[in-house]
């Protein structure tokens, strides 16, 4: 951290404008070494801080760029460094010149996250809010921007901080107890600390809950579209991405790979799977694709089953249905445009799901089907007024651990064990709670996590 790092933060792409960012204890002589200003008088190391300053970058006396520079001084920076920014423009070629100009002059070339690590580094935030940054950035939806944007602003480390500093006072008192039992008694304490700890575990438990809502917000509903051949499942995803993508023929069992496409549904991101229609055949290559089907239904959050409402229902469907008994489930009841073989009330007696009627042809249904999807994941809406959504599967599995050490101490007490028993027990929890935030965490983790990041941030 006694370097001082630089990279170009923006995308190497044109674009208008270009970043280069400069971090760290020598960023104020480093960019005095290369800038002048218009007129030539200004010195921008003597400017004063959060200022933004019009002039030009030099390499030696050659002109490289013209450029607005900002600069910020520790403390009150993103990395809790000197921090200058320059805004040049946003050609490849002049963005690289810029930068390489500014590492001759006395910065290095930061690695991957290297900005957001320093200010975890330095206090400026904790480990949960370092990994909402990326989120922030990868965020794809609605959903998955407002919950990154709540645990940047620290949703999740006021949750976690929290739960802790009750762990720490119960550990503090029981400590003191058995430092100084004639001052301080523990008899009848592992009632008060049953009752506590049964909160904390709630308290976790409901955060535990949110994840899964978390992972689909993040990643996507795993959507996985299922039928028989020719029910019409290639047309209801080509429909959904708006895009010929999937090859669609009246020949049955015209599909054979997976094919993998998101969308936005209503503010909700779908990961969906088109597959073979399934249906036993004695063709080689269709039987692998069959097989690839019913495998990636196994671990689906969501099935839309499409029928061919033109056609009787026959063994397939019933085979589909057995499948289908304890998924998370919708009906597409497809081909609403031609003339109905079965009816809507038929399939609701065959299938406990529900079930819209669409066209894949006309494209309608569509409003219906993403108001279901909601109603069954989000329990129609997802707030973020007050709701901390765990979406990193790290701070999971720090949840999980921290749970099943209350558990522990919840059975020491029943057992009747010593006090010093419990403490042993609430201090894992405390430490696994502790890691979310980037407490107790090997140097190697931490440079594993950073290292995920784009270069500049
Ligand atoms: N009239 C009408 N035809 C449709 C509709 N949806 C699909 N089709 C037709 O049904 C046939 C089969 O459609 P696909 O989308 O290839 O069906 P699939 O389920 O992917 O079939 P496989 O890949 O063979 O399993 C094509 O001729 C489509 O044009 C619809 O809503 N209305
Ligand atoms: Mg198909």
């Amino acid at each position: 951290m006694d370097t001082t790092i630089a990279a170009i933060a923006t995308a190497m792409s044109e674009s208008g404008i270009g970043i280069i960012r400069i971090s760290g204890k020598e960023a104020m002589d480093v960019i005095s070494r290369i800038y002048r200003s218009k007129g030539g008088k200004k010195k921008i190391k003597e400017v004063p801080s959060h200022t933004i300053h019009y002039g030009y970058i030099y390499d030696k006396e050659e002109v490289i760029d013209e450029v607005l520079v900002m600069i910020m001084k520790a403390p009150r920076t993103f990395t809790g460094e000197d921090t200058v920014e320059i805004d040049c423009h946003g050609g490849v070629y002049a963005m690289n010149r810029v930068l390489e100009t500014v590492l001759k002059n006395g910065a290095q070339i930061a690695e991957p996250g290297e900005f957001t690590k320093r200010a975890f580094l330095n206090g400026r935030i904790d480990l949960s809010q370092a990994e909402a940054v990326i989120d922030v950035i990868q965020a794809k939806n609605e959903y998955a921007l407002k919950s990154s944007m709540n645990q940047l602003r620290g949703s999740v480390l006021k949750a976690i901080k929290g739960i802790r500093e009750e762990i720490i006072y119960h550990i503090a008192y029981i400590e003191s107890a058995l430092d100084d039992p004639e001052h301080i008694s523990v008899d009848g304490y592992g009632e008060t600390l049953g009752k506590a700890v049964q909160k904390q575990k709630e308290q976790i438990k409901r955060l535990l809950a949110k994840s899964s809502e978390g992972k689909m917000i993040r990643e996507g509903i795993k959507t996985v579209i299922l039928g028989k051949p020719n029910a019409g499942k290639s047309s209801l995803l080509n429909m959904l991405i708006g895009e010929n993508k999937a090859i669609v023929t009246n020949i049955a069992g015209t599909t054979r790979d997976i094919l993998e496409e998101y969308i936005t549904l209503e503010g909700i991101s779908l990961k969906l799977i088109d597959t073979a229609g399934i249906r036993s055949t004695e063709d080689i290559v269709e039987q692998i694709g069959v097989g690839k089907a019913r495998e990636t239904a196994k671990d689906a959050d969501l099935i839309l089953y499409v029928v061919d409402s033109s056609m009787p229902l026959d063994e397939n469907d019933e085979d589909i249905m057995k499948m289908l008994e304890d998924k998370k489930c919708i009906v597409l009841y497809n081909k609403t445009d031609l003339k109905a073989a079965i009816s809507q009330e038929q399939i609701r007696e065959s299938i406990k799901h529900p079930v819209i009627p669409i066209s894949a042809k006309e494209e309608t249904g569509m409003e219906e089907l993403g108001k279901q999807i909601k109603n069954m994941f989000f329990s129609g809406e997802i707030s973020f007024n007050d709701e901390v959504y765990i979406t990193n599967a790290r701070h999971k599995a720090a949840l999980e651990e921290a749970l099943s050490s209350l558990e522990l101490v919840e059975n020491s007490i029943e057992m009747g064990m010593p006090e010093d028993f419990y403490s042993i027990d609430l201090m894992n929890a405390y430490e696994s709670l502790g890691k979310i935030l980037g407490e107790s965490l090997g140097e190697d983790l931490v440079n594993e996590i950073f290292s995920k990041f784009c270069t500049g941030k």
